[in-house]
C-alpha cells in the first residue's frame, strides 16, 4: 500500500468557494509540474525555483490556456510531506480542477488516496502517528474546544505524554533485564521501592488518559444531551429553541413525537448533541412503545439528560420520573438537569410548589423556563457549559479522543497493573518483564513507534484525499 516512489496529486480543497489548491508531492512534483506551468516571467524555471517562493503563470496544454494560477514551491525536506511538493491555486471551476489533474496524470502523476500526504509525513518523520490522528481531527473540528483538543494533539502534546511515560518504563525495563542478566548471581540492581514507585506512577497517568476518552470522545462528536419528560411538556419545543430551528413537530396532543429526533449546535464552544424524545408514560400504542423503548435507550447513552416537566402539572409526576431516571443513571457518571417548562403560562403559581416539594441530589440543577417564549434558556445553556467543564474539560490536561488511543492505553493499563501484582508478590523478573515489554509495546502503537500496516491503512482510509 505504501507508495513513495511515485508523484501524487489531489485537490485539497471541497465545495464552493473561489480558488482550490491542487496538491503535488514526490521526486516528480516540479518536473511534471514544469511540463504544464508555464511562468509569467519567461526568465524564471519553476525546477530552479527555491522553496516557499511563489511563480504566477498559466496552465497551459497544447496552447489552450486552463487557467491563471499561482504555484507555490516545496523543497524536501521543508514541506508538509518532507517531500518535494507543489501546489497549485487555480480558480475553483470542478472543470479547471479536473483538467489540471489530468494533465498533471498525464504527465506522470497518480491520483492520491486519501491521506496520503499526511501519510508520508507520517513515514518522512515529519509528525508521529498521533500527529496525524489529529490532522484529521483538526479538519473535521467543529467546535472551539474539538479545535483546542486536536491542535493540543497535533503539536505533539499527547505525544511528549506518551514518549514519557515509555522513557520512563524502558528505564524499569533496563533495570530488571540487567538483572536477568545477572541471574544466576542473584543481585538485586533494581530496588523493588523505586520500581513499584515508578509503575505506580505511569499507571496513573495512564488511566487518567483513558478515562478522558468517553468525554473527549462526546466533545468530538457532540456531546450527548437527552431531552425527556411526559408527553406534551414541551421537550420538542425546546429542541427547536435550542437548535434556532423547526426541526421536531409540536402540537398540544401529548404523544406527538415517536423517533428520537436530533440535531448539533455549538454553545460557549462546545459542540451539544441534542436529542428529543417520545414522552413518557403508559400507553397501549404499538409505536409510541417502540418510541418509548428508544427513549430509555437514548438516556443510557446521553451524558446529560434534560429532565421536563409542565409546570401546571405540578410537582407529584415530576418526581415520581425523577426517581426512575435517576436509576437509570446511578453511577454513570451522567448528569441530570431538571426543567420546568411553560413558566409564561404558571396558570396556579406552582413554581413555589416545585422548589418545595422536589427533592434534588447530588447538586442537581432546578431551573424554569419557557421554551416557547425563550425565557430561562440562556441560563439552561450557562449550566450545560458548566456540567461539561466540570466534567474535567476546564483543565488543560490532555484528552483522549481516538478510541484507537483508548484500546491501546486500555492495554498499557492491564499489563501494568500485572507488573504492580507482580512486583507485590515478589514474582519472578522474567514474568515482570514480558508485561513491561508489553506496556511498553503498546504505548509505541498509539505515537506508531511500533506500527503494522494494518493499523496505518485503518488509520488513513478515514482521512479525505488531499489530507
Ligand atoms: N405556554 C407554553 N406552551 C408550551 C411551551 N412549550 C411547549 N408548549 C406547548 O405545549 C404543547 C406540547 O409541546 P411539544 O413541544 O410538542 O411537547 P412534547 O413534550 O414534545 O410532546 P410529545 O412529543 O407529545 O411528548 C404544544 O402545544 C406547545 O406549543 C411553553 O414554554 N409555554
Ligand atoms: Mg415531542
Amino acid at each position: 500500500m505504501f507508495r513513495t516512489g511515485e508523484t501524487i496529486c489531489a485537490p485539497a480543497t471541497s465545495g464552493r468557494g473561489a480558488i482550490a489548491i491542487i496538491r503535488v508531492s514526490g521526486p516528480q512534483s516540479l518536473a511534471i509540474c514544469e511540463n504544464i506551468f508555464f511562468p509569467s516571467d519567461l526568465k524564471i524555471r519553476l525546477g530552479e525555483q527555491k522553496g516557499y517562493s511563489i511563480v504566477r503563470g498559466e496552465i497551459r496544454w497544447n496552447d489552450e490556456i486552463i487557467d491563471d494560477v499561482l504555484v507555490s514551491v516545496f523543497r524536501a525536506p521543508h514541506s508538509y510531506t518532507g517531500e518535494n511538493s507543489v501546489e497549485i491555486s487555480c480558480h475553483a471551476s470542478r472543470y479547471i480542477q479536473q483538467k489540471i489533474l489530468e494533465l498533471l496524470i498525464s504527465n506522470g502523476a497518480v491520483p492520491a488516496q486519501p491521506g496520503e500526504f499526511t501519510q508520508r509525513a507520517f513515514i518522512n518523520g515529519k509528525m508521529d502517528l498521533s500527529q496525524a490522528e489529529a490532522v484529521a481531527d483538526l479538519v473535521a473540528s467543529e467546535s472551539e474546544m474539538a479545535h483546542r483538543i486536536a491542535i493540543n494533539q497535533m503539536r505533539g502534546a499527547f505525544s511528549n505524554e506518551i514518549n514519557t511515560l515509555r522513557a520512563d518504563l524502558l528505564h524499569f525495563a533496563s533495570l530488571i533485564e540487567l538483572e536477568l542478566d545477572f541471574g544466576e548471581e542473584d543481585v538485586e540492581f533494581a530496588d523493588r521501592n523505586r520500581l513499584t514507585e515508578i509503575v505506580e506512577r505511569v499507571l496513573t497517568v495512564t488511566e487518567e488518559l483513558a478515562s478522558s476518552f468517553s468525554l473527549g470522545n462526546a466533545v468530538k462528536d457532540g456531546v450527548p444531551v437527552v431531552i425527556a419528560g411526559n408527553p406534551n411538556t414541551g421537550k420538542s419545543t425546546l429542541l427547536n429553541r435550542l437548535l434556532s430551528e423547526e426541526k421536531a413537530i409540536v402540537s398540544e396532543l401529548p404523544g406527538t413525537t415517536r423517533d428520537a429526533i436530533e440535531d448539533t449546535v455549538v454553545i460557549g464552544g462546545i459542540q451539544f448533541r441534542f436529542i428529543d424524545t417520545a414522552g413518557l408514560r403508559e400507553t397501549s400504542d404499538v409505536i409510541e412503545n417502540l418510541g418509548i423503548k428508544k427513549t430509555h435507550e437514548k438516556i443510557g447513552t446521553a451524558s446529560i439528560v434534560l429532565l421536563v416537566g409542565d409546570i401546571n402539572d405540578g410537582s407529584a409526576e415530576l418526581s415520581r420520573l425523577l426517581a426512575g431516571v435517576r436509576k437509570q443513571i446511578i453511577g454513570e457518571g451522567k448528569m441530570l438537569i431538571i426543567l420546568v417548562n411553560k413558566i409564561d403560562n404558571d396558570i396556579y403559581g406552582n413554581r413555589e410548589e416545585f422548589k418545595r416539594n422536589l427533592i434534588l441530589m447530588h447538586g442537581e440543577p432546578l431551573l424554569f423556563i419557557s421554551a416557547k417564549t425563550g425565557e430561562g434558556i440562556d441560563g439552561l445553556k450557562e449550566q450545560l457549559r458548566s456540567n461539561v467543564d466540570s466534567l474535567g474539560l476546564a483543565s488543560e490536561s490532555v484528552i483522549i479522543t481516538n478510541i484507537r488511543h483508548y484500546e491501546a492505553l486500555l492495554q498499557v493499563t492491564d499489563s501494568l497493573r500485572r507488573v504492580k501484582s507482580g512486583l507485590e508478590n515478589n514474582l519472578q523478573e522474567d514474568l515482570i518483564a514480558i508485561d513491561i515489554r508489553q506496556a511498553i509495546h503498546y504505548l509505541g502503537e498509539i505515537t506508531g513507534e511500533i506500527t503494522t500496516d494494518e493499523i496505518l491503512e485503518n488509520i488513513f482510509k478515514n482521512f479525505c484525499i488531499g489530507k
